[in-house]
């Protein structure tokens, strides 16, 4: 990459990176000021590269304002961890530092990691400090690098999951920034800037134009939406062994209201590669989108709009020219869902594997309800693995007999037995939302619960409490719950209003279409009460609600990304 830049031609992030040190900026000066709860505006930006964001509370806003003070400035933690699968001493670590420097609360993300809210400045240290030193690190869990990588979560539904949980993380390994910016800042690691000019082999100066995700799935589960990825490894399994992957490219959900040149896109499969070609095919894909991906204009920068600017065509070709040879034709796959499968399975191992479901993925105590003190029990008891999935839920895994019914006695004592829940509420996810995310206009994961008990109520009346229908709501178009790709989507426009949007599929391979703009809650359920009637009168077999909204032209499918309109 030449250093003959024009940056004035460029976004302004782009030179921050560039002019930052490998990502040091003024980040220990920033720390170390006491007279704000903030960090200097451009460390916010590289902060993210750390695993960092700044926030502040809004339900507190309007007060603090009027009090004439500064918001209440605090920071997020997403720790990486491909796979999202934690020890039992790794999940007590964690659920001590949300007591000790954060909200009380865990958040299991959409992408199989935790969350911490709430950490003021001055505990920012301690708190990634301590967990690194449980082996858990929040270098390249947000910022323009590639983040935490998702895999296939359920080792009862697999046997080929720890293989695939260890190509998650040789990717992430791979793919990791090399500067010593995070060891020096966080751990007190000796300098090594300066002293000899430090180089990012992979990334350069300015790393990627835009974050990168990559997940890779086990046909039929789908269960990190492997469509939604910028790079998606489908395997491809015969005889118990995997063969090698179909490689999907240019996935995406974030879009903005009023900018149709905005939207999600489902990613394209373009070949079949060798499970020895996985990290080769994802570094060359990494460097075609950092050399051609946009860099002036961060709503077009990621890798889905670099992919329908070259055509699908030119990228594979410039593809294959890094790679020194074509990824082979596609084999044949079917995935069927992408939700996860509740309750106790004997895997093959011949250990019990629980999937408990987490509303919106947030793990707490509230009232008589004691989700966070049972999974803390739980974890005392040292056995097996936590696993997170990437539909915010957890699986306790690799449990003997007795220990699940210890487990089980836990989590009743706590109030929170592992209790049947609707087929509806089983396929929900909610994003984080108000209050702490700074791009929210509307509520979602403080409210989707209580729209889902509204949306049962008329379910039930048609006998369908059972059925399976995947929902998901976010308080912004950014898709962070990836509800495009849900069966009835619900994005946020201003408090207390949605958009609605219906269709997508059951297993996460098309997008859904806008059906109404700007509903409140008794509009929303005006709304679906006739087609929910509908599909009970005159679904066909087992016809998911997805294809039947399509068939029944409730809405028209889109034949790409491109089209979507809010
Ligand atoms: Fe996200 C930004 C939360 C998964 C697309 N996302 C944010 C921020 C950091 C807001 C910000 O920029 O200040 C949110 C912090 C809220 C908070 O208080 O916690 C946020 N995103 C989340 C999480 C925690 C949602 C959740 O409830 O689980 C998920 C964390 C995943 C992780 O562990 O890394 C999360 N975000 C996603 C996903 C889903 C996925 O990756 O599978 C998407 C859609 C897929 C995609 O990237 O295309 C997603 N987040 C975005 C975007 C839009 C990106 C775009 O291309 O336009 C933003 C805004 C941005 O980047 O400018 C965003
Ligand atoms: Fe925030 Fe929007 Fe992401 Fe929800 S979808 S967490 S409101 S950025």
């Amino acid at each position: 990459m030449s250093d003959a830049i024009n940056w004035l031609e460029l976004s302004e992030v782009e030179k921050l990176k560039y002019e930052s040190n490998y990502l040091r900026g003024t980040l220990e000066k920033s720390l170390a000021d006491p007279l704000t709860g903030a960090i200097a505006e451009g460390d916010t930006q590289l902060s993210k590269f750390h695993g960092i964001y700044q926030q502040w509370d809004r339900d507190v806003d309007k007060e603090r304002k009027r009090q004439k003070l500064e918001p209440a400035f605090s920071f997020l933690i997403r720790l990486r961890m491909p796979g999202g699968k934690f020890t039992p001493k790794q999940w007590l670590a964690m659920d001590e530092l949300s007591e000790k420097y954060a909200n009380q609360t865990l958040k299991l993300t959409t992408r199989q990691t935790f969350q911490l809210h709430g950490v003021l400045k001055k505990n920012l240290k301690a708190t990634i400090s301590e967990m690194n030193s449980y082996l858990m690190d929040t270098i390249a869990a947000c910022g323009d690098v590639n983040r935490n990588v998702m895999s296939h979560a359920n080792p009862a539904q697999s046997p080929l999951h720890a293989e695939i949980i260890d190509v998650a993380k040789n990717i992430s390994e791979h793919l990791l920034p090399k500067t010593g910016a995070y060891h020096e800042i966080w751990l007190d690691k000796k300098l090594v800037a300066n002293s000899k000019e430090e180089i990012e082999p992979l990334y350069g100066k300015r790393y990627l134009p835009r974050k990168f995700k990559i997940g890779i799935v086990i046909p039929p589960h789908n269960d990190c939406d492997v469509f939604s990825q910028d790079l998606g490894f489908i395997a491809i399994v015969n005889n118990e062994k995997i063969v090698g992957y179909n490689v999907v490219v240019g996935g995406g959900l974030g879009s903005t209201f009023g900018m149709p040149e905005t939207y999600p896109r489902t990613g394209t499969v373009i070949g079949f590669c060798t499970p020895e070609q996985v990290l080769d095919v994802a570094e060359k894909v990494v460097l075609v989108q950092r050399d051609n991906g946009n860099r002036k204009n961060r709503k077009q920068a990621r890798l889905k709009y670099t992919i329908d600017r070259m055509g699908v065509d030119g990228f594979v070709e410039e593809l294959t020219e890094r790679l020194g040879y074509a990824l082979q034709p596609q084999r044949e796959y079917e995935l069927k869902t992408t939700g996860d499968s509740f309750g106790w399975i004997k895997g093959t191992d011949k250990k019990w594997h629980l999937t408990y479901f987490v509303e919106g993925g947030r793990v707490s105590d509230t009232g008589e309800r004691k989700l966070k003190t049972a999974l803390r029990e739980i974890a005392k008891i040292g056995d097996g693995d936590f696993i997170l999935t990437g539909n915010q839920n957890l699986i306790i895994s690799g449990v003997s007999a007795a220990v699940k019914n210890q487990v089980d006695a836990l989590l009743k004592e706590h109030g929170v037995p592992a209790e049947a829940i609707s087929g509806l509420r089983k396929n929900s996810i909610a994003c984080v939302a108000l209050p702490t995310c700074p791009l929210a206009f509307a509520e979602a994961e403080r409210y989707l619960p209580t729209l889902v008990s509204k949306i049962e109520k008329i379910l039930a009346e048609y006998q369908l409490d059972k059925e399976e229908i995947v929902i998901r709501m976010t308080g912004c178009p950014n898709g962070c719950g990836r509800p495009y790709l849900a069966e009835i989507g619900l994005i946020g426009k201003s408090p207390g209003y949605y958009n609605l949007y219906l269709g997508g599929s059951f297993n996460g391979t098309k997008l859904n279409t806008l059906y109404r703009q700007t509903l409140n809650e008794e509009q929303i359920l005006n709304e679906l009460q006739p087609i929910i009637a509908d599909f009970a009168a005159n679904r066909n077999g087992g016809e998911h609600f997805s294809d039947f909204v399509f068939r029944k032209e409730y809405v028209k499918e889109l034949t790409e990304g491109k089209l979507f309109r809010h």
